[in-house]
């Protein structure tokens, strides 16, 4: 306990927050069974790493996007990624069907509205600003008028922000939230801000029906544990993390990759993945012995690409299989470059019978399942392409023949885009 105590403090996870995970862990652990093939230890990280999934949110909480428009208003501190984020928002939720309008109610510094209209070109969105010194409030209505007017279904109206939390700011968010009901509001916090932002958050929360959260500059240093402290204080759902400058950095939460970086660089990681290993290792055998009997589906594939997330055998699964090391290398570099969503996205739109039959997906149902998934037409015949492939080569593997590994493509083409 000491150690799980050391490592979340290191992690700038808030040490009230801290004192009460701990205790909770402890009477969790105490009279626990120990699972075959853990030691004492080793089952105690299980549950610290649970029950951190367990605090930052099990499973995932989609957008609810209601409302015609559906208006999405971005709150937080300056600087911590709110325009950014609506223009990566934008880009998202267009990939889905919808047709944004961003509106730059971020009225005082002409720069603000100059840096959403930029955005806006780069990605072929509409912007609606007014004219210097238009208050807030009438630009964020203003722009749903003119969404209503114009067929746009989404409206993302970003917001001034503040170096520290203040009345005025407060008040006019109040004002535009009141006014343009919206039916998400995010707050967006920097994820390098630390500890401080557990009161920011607080902060906005007592004023405003903040709905998530969006926690950027992930791809920065931070360990996330304010993102555990943030959670756990205020019950806000992470919905998004930010992952880079570019409109393409964002990604939706998962609470076990999280909980897994804030765990990360301490001595612990290594027992967790221990533990995942063993947990893991029956399934990654019996998919294994699928492959090798050319019965592997869709979906043991995609069951191996939630295993990854967890903790990565495919890389296991494949270095099983004589000659399929590099597979495993690339497979794995896939993974922790984050192009996996977009595949179990699209097996997801499939049907059980067409898992299981992939050679049933004719050009209609490939268009069915681009539009389910939001990609393309192009990503499906990519993905079942290579799965063909693949198979294929399983089939030779199973029956001792040695494929070319050159023929396959890879196995990270399958995974990028
Ligand atoms: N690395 C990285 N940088 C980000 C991310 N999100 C935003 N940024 C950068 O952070 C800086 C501030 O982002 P903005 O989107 O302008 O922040 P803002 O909240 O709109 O700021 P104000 O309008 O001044 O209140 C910019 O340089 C962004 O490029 C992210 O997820 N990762
Ligand atoms: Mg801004």
């Amino acid at each position: 306990m000491r150690e799980v105590r050391r490592v979340l403090l290191e992690a700038d996870v808030n040490f009230r927050v801290v004192k009460d995970f701990v205790a909770h862990v402890r009477e969790r652990a105490l009279g626990a069974e120990v699972l075959s093939g853990l030691n004492a230890g080793q089952q105690v990280v299980k549950i610290v790493h649970d029950e951190l999934v367990a605090v930052l949110g099990g499973e995932r909480r989609e957008l609810q996007l209601t409302g015609k428009p559906s208006v999405l208003m971005l709150v937080g501190l300056q600087g911590s990624g709110k325009t950014t984020t609506a223009a990566k928002l934008a880009v998202r939720l267009r990939k889905e069907g919808r047709r944004p309008l961003l509106v730059a109610a971020d009225v005082y510094r002409p720069a603000a509205v100059d840096q959403l209209v930029q955005l806006g070109d780069q990605i072929g969105i509409e912007v609606h600003t007014r004219s210097v010194g238009t208050p807030a409030l009438e630009v964020a209505r203003s722009g749903i008028e003119v969404a209503r007017q114009r067929g746009h279904d989404l409206v993302l109206i970003d917001t001034a922000g503040r170096l520290h939390v203040d009345e005025p700011m407060m008040d006019e968010l109040v004002r535009i939230a009141g006014a343009v009901t919206p039916a998400e509001t995010m707050l967006v916090i920097d994820a390098m801000t630390g500890q401080e932002s557990v009161m920011v958050a607080e902060a906005f929360h007592q004023r405003l029906p903040v709905t998530g959260l969006v926690l950027t500059k992930m791809d920065g240093d931070a360990r996330g544990g304010a993102a555990l402290s943030i959670r756990s204080v205020t019950g806000l759902p992470i919905t998004f993390i930010g992952t880079g400058e570019r409109t393409d950095g964002m990604e939706p939460f998962h609470p076990d990759r999280l909980a897994q970086r804030i765990l990360g660089m301490g001595d612990i990681l290594s027992l967790v993945e221990r533990v995942q290993e063993t947990v893991d290792q029956e399934e990654a055998e019996r998919v294994a012995q699928r492959m090798m009997e050319a019965r592997f589906t869709l979906d043991d594939f995609r069951s191996q690409l939630t295993q990854v997330k967890k903790m990565g055998p495919i890389g296991q699964v494949l270095s099983m299989i004589p000659g399929a090391g590099q597979m495993a290398g690339a497979a794995q570099q896939a993974v922790d470059e984050g192009q996996l969503t977009r595949v179990e996205a699209i097996i997801d739109s499939m049907t059980p019978h067409e898992r299981r039959h992939p050679e049933v997906i004719k050009a209609s149902r490939r268009r069915r399942i681009a539009l389910g998934s939001g990609t393309s037409t192009a990503d499906v015949n990519r993905l079942l392409k290579q799965f063909a492939e693949m198979q294929k080569l399983m089939r030779q593997l199973g029956s001792g023949r040695m494929p070319r590994l050159g023929g396959l493509g890879d196995l990270r083409g399958m995974l990028d885009r």
